[in-house]
């Protein structure tokens, strides 16, 4: 298919795949549109418990389609607070209160907005040959699509400036000992691990894991005393589920546990 998103439905997950691979995926309105379709039906069926998000061809996602920019189309006064407003910031929100695990499977090169929605999801594998770019200090812009806020949480000041500010390309194994993603891999064996991850979260209590996915995001700008709070909140609901009765009685009778995504 030519589309430039394609999203394929799996045993109990769904993979979408950015297909704009002659431009590394760079995001146009039409595939912004289609992933925020693809993200839309994962959320509403109750027969997806996870999502795997990764790109076609070499790249990743190398950020905003700079065709669509050129000034000489564009004209003098662009509003690219209007364009973060309209697809980049419900993208992020949309990723982040997902309530299931958003795996990206970062394929090559992730540039700009492309970095930065990778790291909008929860787990970030990436293939050893890939390289994280804050390209946007090339052009003339800011880190946006959240990137001021993952890189300070994920890697501290120091290394969130020198890499906002120099664009350097970060290999997939700096990332990851860094602690900007969870692991770097192989490249052959990059959609392997991700199918793995994907196919666990899939037969796994899925409520459990959306509860998770809102205390860990608290976390960062809660005091200690709000955050346990919260997570009192938020266990009494997990506590409450047929999940956790049958996760219980599948241990104490030494069996798997049989899930029903409730
Ligand atoms: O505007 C708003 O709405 C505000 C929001 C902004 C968000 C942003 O993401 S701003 C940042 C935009 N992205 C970039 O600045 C990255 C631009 N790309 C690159 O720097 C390089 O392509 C890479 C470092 C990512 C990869 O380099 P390399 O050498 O592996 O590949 P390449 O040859 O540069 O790219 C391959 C093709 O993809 C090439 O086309 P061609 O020559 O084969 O016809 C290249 O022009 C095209 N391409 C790559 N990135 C973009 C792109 N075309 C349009 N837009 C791109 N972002």
């Amino acid at each position: 298919s030519d589309a430039p998103v394609l999203h394929e439905q799996k045993d109990g997950y769904s993979v979408i795949t950015l297909n704009r691979p002659d431009r590394l995926n760079a995001f146009n309105e039409l595939q912004h549109q289609q992933l925020r379709a693809a993200l839309d039906a994962c959320e509403a069926d109750a027969g997806c418990g996870a999502i795997v998000l990764t790109g076609a061809g070499r790249g990743f996602c190398a950020g905003q389609d700079l065709s669509d920019r050129d000034p000489t189309l564009i004209g003098e006064n662009p509003d690219l607070g209007k364009t973060l407003e309209t697809f980049y910031n419900p993208l992020v929100r949309k990723l982040r209160a997902m309530p299931k695990p958003v795996i990206c499977a970062v394929n090559g090169v992730a540039a700009g907005a492309g970095a930065n929605i990778a790291l909008a999801c929860d787990i970030v594998i990436a293939a050893k040959s890939a390289k994280f770019i804050q390209a946007f200090s090339k052009i003339a812009l800011i880190p946006d699509a959240g990137g001021t806020y993952w890189l300070t949480r994920l890697v501290g000041e120091a290394r969130a400036m020198a890499l906002a500010l120099t664009a350097h390309p970060l290999p997939a194994q700096d990332a990851a000992d860094w602690g900007l993603i969870w692991r770097a891999v192989e490249d052959d064996q990059l959609m392997e691990e991700a199918t793995r991850l994907a196919e666990g979260f899939a037969s796994g209590p899925t409520r459990a894991y959306a509860l998770t996915k809102r205390a860990v995001h608290a976390a960062s700008t809660n005091s200690l005393d709000a955050q346990l709070d919260l997570e009192r909140q938020l266990q009494r609901e997990a506590g409450r589920s047929d999940d956790y009765k049958e996760g219980v009685s599948a241990f104490l009778e030494k069996r798997p546990a049989n899930y029903r995504r409730k």
